[in-house]
């Protein structure tokens, strides 16, 4: 028994050595070491392609290699430098004057003059701008002058410290509630115990949104490794926000209606998964996701979304930075809003900008949870610094108490008749610029617009082409892509001057019909060839440049 083993293995071992004795020793020693590094390769080279897909994993595997040529990393990095300097070259030459050093002798209150004279040399923005001021009529009357007077009362306050500044602590919840009630809080179905915080803009919402989001998903769920998935068209705070956070972020291609694609976004879910968002609407085209059902098919998908969340048990974030101060006025007016706030099952937070259509100052936001469960995972508390217990709410320390007076005044002077009339106006607004844009034979509206944003594009034009030329008749209008477009975030500032918008439009729309190609100065040759570079890479290393050259 046993000497019939040891024979056998004595055979194996006599015909194993004749079969390798036919390759060199040196073939034998490097085919493991090959095979171990292509068995390690492999798993990371298909983690990869799940992530990015065959072809940008490809491009990038080749474009890296070509870049080691010797040359190539010089030629491009010489381009590379030429685009720079060509988004810069409006404000470089300009630069030249800046001061770098404090005045020696102070100017007192001479310094008011140069303030005033360098606002003088501002560009016009009165009318002109998409979104960006939303408050309407001149700087200097009503609702501006009333915001300034309650941000200049309270300019020297810090809500840092509660126990000296009451007053600051009392608007500051009374801001909140009043927001979360706009937003549901008061129904039955939110569950009662919708809280929040003012933060100092989007962007700061959504990164406490999805910190808090991520840290609830662990202390419940134990995701150590979270990941969240967001439609292509939300905003790019969430990609900060990953990034900060270290969370793996998923974007989804929208659905032929330029919405979230409920089914795509399933498909990405698992155990990793922590949070997924919708955006009410989202700022390219400023379209409500499916955040749940009316009508037929976006019924479907709608309800979906909302049930996603819970039958998974992630967190659900609605971005309502744009539509919380119009979309609950715009239902009450008649307007077809599908449900988009904590009457929605799922919902676990949302962002909310008081400095947009909330018309409050700029740095006013608020932060709104289902639960103070999911709240408390924002605060950061510490117990072992020498300059004692410290618990603070938001990412800022010290905050400015002015804006948050500001943001009161502004809710409290417009009341609800207020809102509901603003919203009339820009809602009236936005339908006649998208009927009459819609005429334009030229150009399409991308999807269908819910709220006061129109985008569009073009299957004859340029459509950076026809913006460029917008520029020059000092319009300042957003470029987007997939597709190609541009839109315009109607604003109250834009209610008289719609028809002069639509002219202008229709000039530019014939000039560049007959005189296409590049204007000079414009942009849109840039816009055109970073939308087409497939090498995403190289699109970002120029806007990390373009920003790291402007100081
Ligand atoms: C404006 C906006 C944000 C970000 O807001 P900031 O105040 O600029 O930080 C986020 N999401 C949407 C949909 C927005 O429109
Ligand atoms: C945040 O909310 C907590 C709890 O209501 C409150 O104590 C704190 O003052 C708030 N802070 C901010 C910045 O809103
Ligand atoms: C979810 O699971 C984690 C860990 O198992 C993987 O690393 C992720 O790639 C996966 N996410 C998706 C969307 O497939």
């Amino acid at each position: 028994m046993e000497s019939s083993l040891f024979s056998s293995l004595y055979r194996f071992r006599t015909a194993a050595n004749s079969f390798l004795s036919q390759y060199e020793p040196l073939t034998l020693l490097v085919a493991p070491i090959l095979s171990l590094l292509v068995a390690l390769t492999v798993p990371s080279f298909l983690g990869l392609v799940h992530e990015n897909g065959l072809k940008a994993t490809l491009l990038g595997f080749i474009m890296g290699s070509v870049k080691l040529l010797p040359g190539v990393k010089k030629y491009i990095d010489a381009e590379k430098q030429k685009v720079v300097d060509k988004l810069q070259s409006s404000g470089k030459s300009k630069r030249n004057d800046w001061r770098t050093e404090l005045p020696k002798a102070g100017l007192g209150v001479g310094t008011i003059d140069k303030l005033k004279d360098a606002k003088m040399n501002d560009v016009v923005w009165q009318g002109k701008c998409s979104g960006t001021v939303y408050i309407g009529g001149s700087e200097s009357e009503g609702h501006f002058s009333l915001i300034n007077e309650a941000c200049s009362m309270f300019a020297h306050t810090n809500p840092l410290h509660l126990d000296v500044f009451q007053s600051i602590v009392r608007f500051e919840a009374e801001v909140v509630a009043m927001t979360a009630a706009l937003l549901g809080s008061k129904e039955k179905s939110s569950g009662g115990q919708i809280c929040g915080n003012m933060t100092s803009g989007g962007t700061e919402s959504i990164l406490l949104a999805v910190k808090s989001s991520r840290d609830y998903m662990k202390a419940k769920k134990g995701i150590t490794r979270p990941e969240m998935i967001i439609p292509e068209s939300a905003h790019s705070a969430y990609d900060k926000a990953a990034q900060y956070f270290n969370i793996k972020l998923w974007r989804v291609p929208v659905n032929n209606e330029f919405q979230a694609d409920v089914k795509a976004i399933k498909r990405l879910i698992n155990r990793s998964t922590i949070l997924i968002v919708g955006s009410a609407p989202g700022f390219p085209h400023g379209i409500v996701d499916p955040i749940e059902a009316c009508g037929s098919l976006t019924d479907f998908l709608a309800r979906e979304l909302g049930e996603l969340v819970v039958s998974y048990g992630i967190c659900f974030h609605v971005d309502l930075c744009l539509g919380g101060f119009v979309l609950p006025f715009a239902r009450k007016l008649g307007y077809p809003i599908p449900p988009f706030d904590f009457s929605v099952g799922g919902v676990t937070s949302i962002s909310v900008d008081v400095h947009k259509y909330g018309l409050a100052p700029k740095g006013t936001s608020v932060v709104l949870y289902r639960n103070h469960d999911i709240r408390k995972h924002q605060f950061v508390a510490v117990t072992e610094w020498s300059g004692g217990l410290y618990v603070s709410p938001t990412i800022a320390g010290s905050r400015p108490g002015g804006l948050i007076a500001g943001a009161w005044a502004s809710m409290m002077s417009l009341g609800m008749e207020g809102y509901l009339e603003n919203t009339r106006e820009i809602m009236e607004a936005s339908k006649k610029l998208q009927k009459e844009v819609k005429e334009i034979p030229e150009l399409f509206i991308v999807g269908r617009p819910d709220m006061t944003i129109v985008a569009f594009g073009s299957h004859v034009l340029d459509i950076f082409e026809v913006n460029d030329i917008m520029s020059s008749k000092g319009w300042h209008l957003n470029a987007l892509q997939r597709p190609n477009s541009i839109h315009i975030c109607v604003t109250l500032q834009h209610v008289a001057v719609v028809g002069e918008f639509v002219k202008d439009l229709r000039d530019s729309v014939q000039i560049v019909k007959r005189n296409p190609g590049p204007v000079s100065g414009g942009l849109a040759p840039i816009y055109g060839a970073a939308g087409k570079m497939p090498d995403r890479v190289m699109v970002r290393e120029l806007l990390v440049d373009f920003m790291d050259s402007s100081c």
